[in-house]
Protein backbone atom coordinates (compact mmCIF):
# COMPACT_ATOMS: atom_id res chain seq x y z
CA UNK A 1 0.00 0.00 0.00
CA UNK A 2 0.98 3.73 -1.01
CA UNK A 3 2.62 5.65 1.86
CA UNK A 4 2.49 9.11 1.82
CA UNK A 5 3.97 11.36 4.67
CA UNK A 6 3.86 15.31 4.49
CA UNK A 7 6.81 17.64 4.82
CA UNK A 8 7.25 21.65 4.67
CA UNK A 9 7.13 23.24 1.13
CA UNK A 10 10.14 25.45 2.55
CA UNK A 11 11.99 23.83 5.33
CA UNK A 12 12.83 26.61 8.04
CA UNK A 13 15.93 25.14 9.22
CA UNK A 14 17.36 25.94 5.60
CA UNK A 15 17.65 21.96 5.06
CA UNK A 16 19.55 21.11 8.05
CA UNK A 17 17.29 17.88 8.26
CA UNK A 18 15.77 18.83 11.61
CA UNK A 19 12.23 19.01 11.28
CA UNK A 20 10.49 16.04 12.22
CA UNK A 21 9.63 14.72 8.67
CA UNK A 22 13.42 13.57 8.54
CA UNK A 23 12.69 10.94 11.33
CA UNK A 24 9.49 9.55 9.88
CA UNK A 25 11.66 9.30 6.29
CA UNK A 26 14.72 7.43 8.21
CA UNK A 27 12.33 5.28 9.71
CA UNK A 28 10.86 4.35 6.43
CA UNK A 29 14.25 3.97 4.65
CA UNK A 30 15.66 1.76 7.51
CA UNK A 31 12.82 -0.77 6.56
CA UNK A 32 13.01 -0.35 3.04
CA UNK A 33 9.22 1.05 2.52
CA UNK A 34 8.83 3.69 -0.15
CA UNK A 35 7.22 6.51 0.46
CA UNK A 36 5.50 9.85 -1.33
CA UNK A 37 5.90 12.96 -0.17
CA UNK A 38 2.64 15.96 0.44
CA UNK A 39 4.86 18.85 0.35
CA UNK A 40 2.76 22.09 2.62
CA UNK A 41 3.37 25.80 2.90
CA UNK A 42 2.64 27.34 6.05
CA UNK A 43 -0.80 28.51 5.31
CA UNK A 44 -1.68 24.93 3.81
CA UNK A 45 -0.71 23.47 7.20
CA UNK A 46 -3.63 25.21 9.22
CA UNK A 47 -6.51 24.39 6.01
CA UNK A 48 -9.56 21.92 6.89
CA UNK A 49 -7.96 19.39 4.66
CA UNK A 50 -4.53 19.47 6.57
CA UNK A 51 -6.27 19.29 10.13
CA UNK A 52 -8.26 16.36 9.19
CA UNK A 53 -4.87 14.83 9.23
CA UNK A 54 -3.31 16.49 12.00
CA UNK A 55 -5.64 18.31 14.32
CA UNK A 56 -2.93 20.90 14.99
CA UNK A 57 -2.16 21.52 11.80
CA UNK A 58 1.59 20.04 11.95
CA UNK A 59 4.13 18.05 9.58
CA UNK A 60 5.03 15.32 9.44
CA UNK A 61 1.96 12.98 8.49
CA UNK A 62 1.63 9.83 7.47
CA UNK A 63 -0.80 8.31 5.06
CA UNK A 64 -1.40 4.43 4.15
CA UNK A 65 -4.78 3.69 2.88
CA UNK A 66 -7.27 4.14 5.42
CA UNK A 67 -4.98 4.90 8.22
CA UNK A 68 -3.41 8.56 9.22
CA UNK A 69 -1.47 9.34 11.69
CA UNK A 70 0.01 12.37 13.34
CA UNK A 71 2.83 12.46 16.05
CA UNK A 72 6.49 11.12 14.84
CA UNK A 73 7.01 8.90 18.07
CA UNK A 74 3.28 7.25 17.37
CA UNK A 75 4.42 7.47 13.36
CA UNK A 76 7.70 6.00 13.57
CA UNK A 77 6.58 3.08 16.16
CA UNK A 78 3.99 2.26 13.71
CA UNK A 79 6.38 1.54 10.84
CA UNK A 80 8.74 -0.28 12.86
CA UNK A 81 5.58 -2.32 14.54
CA UNK A 82 4.89 -3.50 10.56
CA UNK A 83 8.13 -3.82 9.40
CA UNK A 84 11.15 -5.92 10.11
CA UNK A 85 14.36 -3.39 10.84
CA UNK A 86 13.37 -1.55 13.56
CA UNK A 87 12.39 -3.64 16.85
CA UNK A 88 13.73 -6.45 18.36
CA UNK A 89 11.78 -9.91 18.06
CA UNK A 90 12.13 -10.51 22.02
CA UNK A 91 9.02 -9.47 23.93
CA UNK A 92 11.13 -7.85 26.12
CA UNK A 93 13.71 -6.06 23.73
CA UNK A 94 10.85 -4.89 22.02
CA UNK A 95 9.39 -3.45 25.29
CA UNK A 96 12.84 -2.20 25.80
CA UNK A 97 13.03 -0.61 22.68
CA UNK A 98 9.80 1.24 23.26
CA UNK A 99 11.14 2.59 26.53
CA UNK A 100 13.43 4.01 24.75
CA UNK A 101 11.04 6.06 22.39
CA UNK A 102 9.04 7.47 24.79
CA UNK A 103 12.69 8.01 27.15
CA UNK A 104 14.11 10.25 23.92
CA UNK A 105 10.40 11.95 23.82
CA UNK A 106 9.11 12.41 26.63
CA UNK A 107 12.16 13.11 29.02
CA UNK A 108 15.49 14.18 27.13
CA UNK A 109 13.36 16.48 23.93
CA UNK A 110 11.58 18.47 26.58
CA UNK A 111 14.64 20.48 27.69
CA UNK A 112 16.45 20.67 24.26
CA UNK A 113 13.31 22.12 22.93
CA UNK A 114 12.94 24.42 26.02
CA UNK A 115 16.71 25.46 24.92
CA UNK A 116 15.86 25.77 21.36
CA UNK A 117 13.32 28.00 22.30
CA UNK A 118 15.10 29.90 24.76
CA UNK A 119 17.91 30.84 22.34
CA UNK A 120 15.17 31.74 19.40
CA UNK A 121 12.41 33.34 20.61
CA UNK A 122 13.52 34.79 23.41
CA UNK A 123 16.96 35.70 22.84
CA UNK A 124 15.75 39.85 23.01
CA UNK A 125 14.12 39.43 26.36
CA UNK A 126 15.51 41.07 29.59
CA UNK A 127 15.80 37.76 31.30
CA UNK A 128 17.22 35.67 28.70
CA UNK A 129 21.07 36.29 29.98
CA UNK A 130 19.86 35.06 33.34
CA UNK A 131 17.49 32.34 32.42
CA UNK A 132 19.95 30.51 29.84
CA UNK A 133 22.44 28.89 32.15
CA UNK A 134 19.67 27.64 33.81
CA UNK A 135 17.78 25.52 30.65
CA UNK A 136 21.28 24.94 29.54
CA UNK A 137 22.24 22.66 33.06
CA UNK A 138 18.47 21.02 32.33
CA UNK A 139 20.00 19.72 29.20
CA UNK A 140 23.23 18.70 30.90
CA UNK A 141 21.58 16.84 33.24
CA UNK A 142 20.03 14.66 30.92
CA UNK A 143 22.46 14.37 28.39
CA UNK A 144 24.84 13.01 31.57
CA UNK A 145 22.64 10.53 32.52
CA UNK A 146 22.21 9.53 29.11
CA UNK A 147 25.88 8.89 28.32
CA UNK A 148 26.39 6.96 31.29
CA UNK A 149 23.98 4.60 30.03
CA UNK A 150 25.13 4.45 26.89
CA UNK A 151 28.41 3.77 28.12
CA UNK A 152 30.61 2.07 25.04
CA UNK A 153 27.96 0.65 23.75
CA UNK A 154 27.30 1.49 20.22
CA UNK A 155 23.12 1.45 20.64
CA UNK A 156 21.28 1.96 23.66
CA UNK A 157 20.19 -1.66 24.39
CA UNK A 158 21.51 -3.80 21.71
CA UNK A 159 20.84 -3.61 18.27
CA UNK A 160 19.64 -0.41 16.68
CA UNK A 161 16.50 0.25 17.18
CA UNK A 162 13.33 2.70 17.10
CA UNK A 163 14.33 4.25 20.36
CA UNK A 164 17.72 5.07 19.09
CA UNK A 165 16.14 6.64 15.42
CA UNK A 166 14.54 9.12 17.78
CA UNK A 167 17.05 9.57 20.48
CA UNK A 168 19.63 10.77 17.88
CA UNK A 169 16.89 12.62 16.10
CA UNK A 170 16.43 14.50 19.42
CA UNK A 171 20.26 15.03 19.79
CA UNK A 172 20.77 16.27 16.76
CA UNK A 173 18.66 19.45 17.78
CA UNK A 174 21.46 20.26 19.83
CA UNK A 175 23.65 21.19 16.92
CA UNK A 176 25.70 24.41 16.62
CA UNK A 177 25.31 24.48 20.96
CA UNK A 178 28.40 23.16 21.77
CA UNK A 179 26.71 21.31 24.74
CA UNK A 180 26.58 17.72 22.68
CA UNK A 181 30.29 17.87 22.47
CA UNK A 182 30.50 18.45 26.02
CA UNK A 183 29.52 14.31 26.28
CA UNK A 184 31.82 12.01 23.51
CA UNK A 185 30.09 9.56 23.71
CA UNK A 186 27.00 10.64 23.00
CA UNK A 187 28.49 13.11 20.31
CA UNK A 188 29.71 9.43 18.86
CA UNK A 189 26.41 8.07 19.17
CA UNK A 190 24.77 10.66 17.18
CA UNK A 191 27.85 10.36 14.33
CA UNK A 192 27.36 6.37 14.42
CA UNK A 193 23.61 7.51 13.66
CA UNK A 194 23.98 9.72 10.72
CA UNK A 195 26.75 7.56 9.04
CA UNK A 196 23.61 4.50 8.44
CA UNK A 197 22.63 4.87 4.94
CA UNK A 198 19.02 4.90 5.81
CA UNK A 199 19.89 8.03 7.54
CA UNK A 200 22.08 9.49 4.68
CA UNK A 201 19.18 8.71 2.18
CA UNK A 202 16.73 10.17 4.62
CA UNK A 203 18.57 13.46 4.85
CA UNK A 204 19.21 13.80 0.89
CA UNK A 205 15.56 13.41 0.16
CA UNK A 206 15.00 16.18 2.72
CA UNK A 207 17.90 18.57 1.45
CA UNK A 208 16.65 17.81 -2.18
CA UNK A 209 13.46 19.88 -1.75
CA UNK A 210 15.23 22.83 0.29
CA UNK A 211 17.60 22.78 -2.57
CA UNK A 212 14.61 22.49 -4.91
CA UNK A 213 12.61 25.70 -3.24
CA UNK A 214 15.76 27.77 -3.19
CA UNK A 215 16.49 27.86 -6.92
CA UNK A 216 12.84 27.48 -7.83
N1 LIG B 1 5.00 16.37 18.64
C1 LIG B 1 4.91 16.56 17.21
C2 LIG B 1 5.63 15.40 16.49
O1 LIG B 1 6.59 14.87 17.05
O2 LIG B 1 5.23 15.01 15.38
C3 LIG B 1 5.52 17.90 16.87
C4 LIG B 1 5.39 18.23 15.40
C5 LIG B 1 6.01 19.58 15.08
O3 LIG B 1 6.52 20.29 15.96
N2 LIG B 1 5.98 19.92 13.79
C6 LIG B 1 6.54 21.19 13.38
C7 LIG B 1 5.43 22.00 12.68
O4 LIG B 1 4.68 21.47 11.89
C8 LIG B 1 7.64 20.95 12.37
S1 LIG B 1 8.99 20.04 13.04
N3 LIG B 1 5.39 23.29 12.96
C9 LIG B 1 4.45 24.18 12.33
C10 LIG B 1 3.34 24.58 13.25
O5 LIG B 1 3.28 24.13 14.41
O6 LIG B 1 2.54 25.42 12.79
C11 LIG B 1 9.66 21.22 14.25
C12 LIG B 1 10.80 21.99 13.71
C13 LIG B 1 10.61 23.09 12.93
C14 LIG B 1 11.70 23.84 12.51
C15 LIG B 1 12.97 23.45 12.86
N4 LIG B 1 14.09 24.22 12.45
O7 LIG B 1 13.94 25.18 11.67
O8 LIG B 1 15.23 23.94 12.88
C16 LIG B 1 13.17 22.33 13.63
C17 LIG B 1 12.07 21.58 14.06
Amino acid sequence: MTITITAFERSPDGGRGLARDTRVRWALEEVGQPYNVRLLSFKALKDPAHLARHPFGQIPTYEEGDLVLFETGAIVLHIAERHPGLMPKDANARARAITWIFAALNTVEPPILELANARLLESDKPWSDARLPLVEDRVRDRLAHLSVRLGDADWLDGAFSAGDLLMISVLQRLKGSGILEEYPKLSGYVGRGKTRPAYRRAFAAQLAVFTAASSG
